[in-house]
């Protein structure tokens, strides 16, 4: 598992390999400033990451100017939810951050999921 503090250097980040291309993911959509791949462990049928291509850490290393980054992030998520036909039935969108909401990847991603009748229950 990655630390936080190992992967805010970009050149080792797992996400900014698979963004560059030198790991694998099955990619499901990409624009000059997102990219989203299918998660390695899906906890419904369709779970997507959607990342900035900037590596950023979490939502509280994004200020100023980089606030944009959450305007392309549910943008990309809209397409997706389109894309793969889960905008009708309904989806949710999650960001963790940090130890308590168990985020596991510095670099910030945000879940999509659907493809399936979700609990009501956002705390596990
Ligand atoms: P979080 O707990 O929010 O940090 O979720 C990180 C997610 O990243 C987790 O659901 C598993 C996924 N993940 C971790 N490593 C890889 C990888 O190498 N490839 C892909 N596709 N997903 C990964």
């Amino acid at each position: 598992m990655q630390s936080p503090t190992d992967s805010f250097k970009s050149k080792e980040c797992i996400f900014c390999k698979i963004i560059a291309g030198t790991l694998p993911a099955e990619k499901v959509f990409e624009n000059e400033n997102v990219f989203a791949f299918r998660d390695i462990s899906p906890q419904a049928p369709v779970h997507v990451l959607i990342v900035p291509k900037q590596h950023v850490v979490d939502i509280l290393d994004v200020s100023g100017r980089d606030m944009e980054i959450f305007q392309h992030l549910f943008k990309a998520a809209q397409q997706i939810a389109a894309k793969l036909g889960i905008a009708g039935s309904g989806f949710r969108t999650v960001f963790n951050s940090g130890d308590h909401a168990c985020q596991t990847m510095y670099h910030l991603h945000l879940h999509l999921l659907g493809g399936t009748q979700m609990g009501g229950s956002l705390v596990g």
